[in-house]
């Protein structure tokens, strides 16, 4: 697989200008002409390759076997034997010297090929193919291991559970031994992918160091024009801003869980088994009176998808191409089928063109109605900016979390009251109270979100590449990090498996889940702008659909992909630096609720 592509690459090369960038002679082409003919060379050579090993990672995702697995491998090499071609490293560099004598777009797509680049540096091909075989390998254990929810007395699975299986029950079950149960099960699939991360976290760590990046995490960080030291005193800052409000809600929140579970005092720290979700991420459930899975009752899963679509379609933005269905894996593996397929929700943009598609295992709940429009705004976004204007190696974000705030922000509109009145899921008799649809808006969105996302997720991957982390200290380190940001705790003592493993970014999206942090903020920033300054509503009951003004403003921030700066967008949309203010400002009647629910309690954050 790896030889053709070599070949053309040589014989390319040496057609597209001098060895060394720098002109030695008066008659040698410009910095900017040399870049012209390579990027004119390379482009064709990264669209049929990516598409190639997107195509090999799809069906690697959506059927595990060991032929699919090995076919990942096969493409991702070659794809790699070309992005990460020593000549193509040395000539990128060697231009980007030269950044006055090249345009603002030459030098983001030189940029951007020394990312890609870096993923499996052939200048030691031996470390990119291992770190391209140990990825693929990591990914089939993940999306191939099958979850249990009872056995029998010979330990053989009597009741298989899918990952929707598990969260059904963390959502619904009033019962603590069923909880602990589903949760202890989750936590089964860590010790598989234990030695798998070690393995990985060295060769990441070898990729980045061999184009110059000190760790893995920096490299990772380096999309945001960043170094690790700003990228977490950015996080701390949100960490700290949502602080107050984080504190009130894990009292409210652990007093209420303990009443329900009848446990006469409150513990200090959350037990994690209480919690509606695997990781203590989302808090759903927790306000009585405020039902949203209710709403999805009934609803065949396909129309999750369609009124997704059917959101964005109102404000003016395309329908989905045919193929989108054609190609999609939206439902979970059907009954009788052993197929396995990953578990997550993911959307793909296969040929950087038009063929987009998603990877979900969507149900009738809440959790999926969100999560489809999420996913959405990642295909919306890949469609904006798959266009001859945009050059292929800046069809992406403008940083990764606009990828990641985009669906969000639609997820947000998707669920406020006028919306939800409009398309009939909520009645005109069925009354809102809006303090208490507020505070479960705050338990599943950002304020309970960012501890996890800028505080565990953040300093747990920061120190596992950063500071190398031994492999026995990632138990005991998750831990304590998840009780200093999050205030929960593990049900009883862990160790000797990889609980951090049990969250798919840590194996294959790894070392950024600050995209989503930083994508909340983003998300309430252009929210808040929308309503007040677009639509002239208030950001608690503001209704985008059918607003083509709306779609008009998202446009203009997708369309260009990542030929702009982010900041200059983010300026230029909004008028303003990115500022937590707007979310501060959303929740802000949350406080004066939560201190009189709290009242009379020590609600001092046992995390600080
Ligand atoms: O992974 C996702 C998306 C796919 S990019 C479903 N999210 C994070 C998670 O599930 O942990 C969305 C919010 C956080
Ligand atoms: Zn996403």
């Amino acid at each position: 697989m790896i030889r053709p592509t070599c070949c053309l690459l040589a014989l390319w090369l040496s057609s597209c200008g001098g060895g060394a960038p720098a002109p030695a002679h008066p008659t040698e082409r410009s910095a900017q002409e040399q870049a012209d003919a390579l990027l004119s060379l390379y482009d064709p050579i990264l669209l049929a390759l990516s598409t190639e090993s997107n195509r090999a990672a799809w069906a690697a995702s959506t059927d595990v076997s060991d032929a699919h697995t090995g076919a990942r491998t096969g493409a991702e090499t070659a794809f790699s034997a070309f992005a990460g071609n020593a000549e193509i490293i040395r000539r990128a560099r060697g231009l980007l010297e030269r950044p006055s004598e090249l345009n603002d777009l030459t030098v983001r797509q030189l940029r951007q090929m020394l990312e890609l680049a870096a993923s499996a540096p052939m200048t030691n091909p031996e470390l990119a193919r291992a770190r391209v075989a140990a990825e693929s390998a990591q990914s089939a254990r993940l999306d191939g291991f099958r979850f249990c929810l009872a056995r029998d007395a010979a330990a053989e699975c009597t009741q298989p559970a899918t990952t929707n299986d598990l969260d059904r029950v963390l959502v619904e079950s009033r019962a603590l031994d069923e909880r602990l149960n589903a949760w202890r099960e989750s936590k089964a699939v860590g010790p598989t992918l234990r030695d798998g991360l070690i393995e990985l976290r060295g060769l990441r760590n070898g990729v980045a160091r061999e184009m110059g990046y000190p760790d893995f995490f920096q490299f990772q960080v380096t999309n945001y024009g960043m170094t690790t030291a700003e990228m977490m005193a950015l996080l701390e800052r949100l960490i700290e801003e949502t602080r107050p409000l984080y504190a009130q809600l894990h009292c409210w929140a652990r007093h209420e869980l303990a009443r329900r579970y009848g446990v006469s005092e409150a513990p200090r720290l959350i037990p994690a088994h209480w919690i509606g979700n695997r990781w203590g991420q989302s808090w759903p459930g927790l306000v009585e009176g405020v039902d949203m899975d209710s709403m999805m009752e009934g609803r065949p899963r396909e129309w999750l998808v369609e009124q997704a679509e059917r959101f964005y379609v109102s404000m003016g933005l395309e329908a989905l191409p045919r193929s989108f269905y054609e190609r999609s894996d939206l439902y979970p593996v059907p009954d009788g089928e052993s197929r396995r397929k990953n578990a997550h929700a993911s959307a793909w943009h296969v040929d950087l063109e038009r063929d987009v598609r998603s990877l979900m295992s969507v149900e009738p709940t809440w959790d999926w109605f969100t999560t489809t429009h999420h996913e959405l705004g990642h295909i919306y976004y890949y469609l904006a900016y798959a266009r001859p204007e945009v050059p292929p190696l800046l069809r992406e974000g403008a940083n990764r979390s606009y990828h990641e705030g985009i669906g969000d922000l639609i997820g947000l509109a998707a669920s406020q009251p006028p919306y939800l009145r409009q398309i009939g899921l909520l009645s005109d008799e069925q009354e809102i109270d809006e303090l208490r649809w507020l505070l479960d808006s705050a338990l599943t969105g950002p304020i309970v979100f960012l501890p996890f996302a800028a505080g565990t997720m953040s300093h747990f991957e920061k120190e596992l590449y950063a500071d190398e982390l031994g492999a026995d200290a990632l138990d005991r380190r998750w831990w304590e990090i998840v009780a200093r940001y999050q205030g929960i705790a593990p049900p009883s003592a862990r160790a000797g498996g990889c609980d951090a493993c049990t969250k798919t970014h840590i194996n294959d999206d790894p070392a950024q889940y600050y995209d989503y942090a930083l994508a909340n903020v983003l998300v309430y920033q252009l929210h808040d702008h929308i309503c007040r300054n677009l639509l002239g509503q208030d950001p608690h009951a503001c209704n985008y659909y059918e607003r083509r003004e709306v779609g008009e403003f998202l446009t203009s921030i997708m369309a260009p992909g990542a030929s702009r700066d982010w900041r200059e967008v983010l300026r230029e949309a909004t008028g303003r630096e990115l500022t937590a203010e707007p979310m501060l400002e959303y929740y802000a009647p949350l406080t004066a609720y939560l201190e009189e629910q709290n009242r009379g309690r020590d609600c001092a954050f046992p995390g600080q």
